[in-house]
């Protein structure tokens, strides 16, 4: 190895001795696809610098929140002149108005809101008021759903616990899991049967409308409008976890995009520019019993603080004046499927790829993949082949066959090429195929 892969090498064994395996979020440590992660010095546009010396085009875009690329030159504006005002008061500031205001206006479903400080927080918070809402306890979620870490989710959950080998972790106690459900994602008579089987037991149903942590799976015609009819029918709420497809599915998110109302969302990622932040919010009569309006307890240092809702609010501001980036990114996205398909045209027996917008996954197992049971068919080993062939090349992909690859409005035609004509050779490569 090169001097500079060495010192790659070195931090990363470093921090393995203060870090649970070297990372602050496991996905990052390529457990999936084996090798020493890319530790980041910094990153542009939609390219990383590695401090192996190398750099990346990003398919990351850090899990999604950078719909822009990074150190977008306004969002960075808006940080520095926000930190020199003071980070963080623990007392109300004017831009969380500014920021609730915005979110309300782009998904008018959300006629309040919440700020916290991740997805994960922003869907157990929901979950809670669900159940105190409704008075009842049980949630039901889908097989290969990832809604952050909170224990009641991590129940046959989807991204890097599935990544993990560990959909349920351990942890949980039984209690906690046994009030979780889970149905298969696109299957309406399997969440009916479950309603059925818990009649007046379930206080909501959790779903990612465009489903992205068991890979990219599209919600089928009618799957989405089929939720709340069976969630009115049965008195359940419906919660949309739209932590990623929030401002990426559309200005509206998938709720905008498909035409279904939810009853409540958690959102996350792209709200917060880069900086920490999540939502939650939905019906007023609902959100009122969040605490100090109503009973429902929820609290957070940083929540709302003025540093991260500067960033996500001149992301919002951004959107609403170029709403042409939605158009830009499904345009991408597009030209992205079209290469990678026609790359993997002499292995669509062993291949598909699945898109909503500038969401895609490339799984390594015939299609379509319509829930969790058919992802886990994909070749896993096989995933990480490609990803080490494309890394080789330059293409830093999610290292987990369960992800979304995240496009940005900073790719453009070269990136899309560049992927694509990585693919072309690192697919044979992967698959044990003579180009
Ligand atoms: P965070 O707590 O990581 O901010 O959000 C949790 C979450 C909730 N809901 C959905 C639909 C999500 O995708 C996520 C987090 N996404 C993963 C990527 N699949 C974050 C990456 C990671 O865990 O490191």
């Amino acid at each position: 190895m090169d001097a500079a892969a060495d010192r790659n090498a070195a931090l990363f064994d470093r921090a393995r001795r203060v870090l649970p395996g070297g990372v602050n979020s496991p996905v990052r440590a390529f457990g999936a696809v084996g090798g020493t992660p890319v530790f980041v010095r910094s990153a542009k546009g939609c390219r990383l610098l590695g401090e192996d010396g190398r750099t990346y085009l990003d398919m990351v875009g850090s899990w999604g929140p950078l719909l822009l690329g990074h150190a977008h030159p306004r969002i960075v504006k808006a940080i520095r002149e926000a930190a020199g005002d003071g980070t963080s008061f623990g007392m109300p500031s004017a831009v969380e108005v500014e920021m609730a205001e915005a979110v309300a206006r782009a998904m008018p479903s959300l006629e309040m809101v919440r700020f916290t400080c991740s997805g994960t927080e922003a869907a157990m918070s929901a979950v809670r008021l669900a159940r105190a809402a409704t008075g009842r306890d049980l949630v039901l979620k889908f097989a290969g759903g990832y809604h952050g870490h909170a224990d009641g989710f991590l129940v046959e959950a989807g991204s890097g616990a599935a990544t993990g080998g560990v959909p349920s972790s351990p942890g949980v106690p039984a209690s906690v899991a046994g009030a979780t459900l889970t149905a298969r994602y696109n299957d309406l008579a399997d969440v009916e049967r479950l309603l059925r089987a818990h009649a007046g037991r379930v206080a909501c149903v959790a779903v990612e409308p465009v489903a992205g942590n068991m890979g990219v799976v599209p919600p089928e015609p009618g799957f989405l409008e089929g939720l709340r009819g069976l969630c009115d029918g049965h008195g359940a709420l419906l919660l949309f976890d739209e932590v990623i497809s929030g401002f990426r599915a559309g200005p509206g998110g998938a709720q905008g995009l498909y035409g279904v109302r939810p009853d409540l969302t958690a959102l996350g990622k792209i709200i917060g520019g880069g900086l920490p932040v999540g939502a939650y919010g939905g019906r007023r009569v609902l959100m009122e019993r969040v605490a100090p309006s109503g009973p429902v307890y929820q609290a957070g240092t940083l929540s709302g603080n003025p540093l991260a809702m500067r960033a996500g609010l001149e992301m919002l501001r951004i959107l609403a004046e170029q709403p042409q980036v939605f158009a830009r990114l499904e345009s991408l996205g597009a030209d992205l499927e079209a290469g990678l398909r026609d790359a993997a045209a002499p292995f669509a027996d062993r291949t598909c790829v699945q898109r909503v917008g500038s969401l895609l996954t490339l799984f390594f197992c015939p299609g379509p993949v319509r829930n969790f049971e058919d992802a886990l068919r994909a070749d896993r080993a096989a995933f990480g082949r490609f990803f080490h062939g494309m890394l080789r090349r330059g293409v830093h992909l999610p290292p987990a066959q369960f992800e979304a690859w995240f496009l940005s409005a900073a790719h453009g035609d070269e990136e899309i090429g560049q992927a694509v004509a990585a693919a072309r050779e690192a697919l044979p490569e992967a698959l044990g195929v003579r180009p």
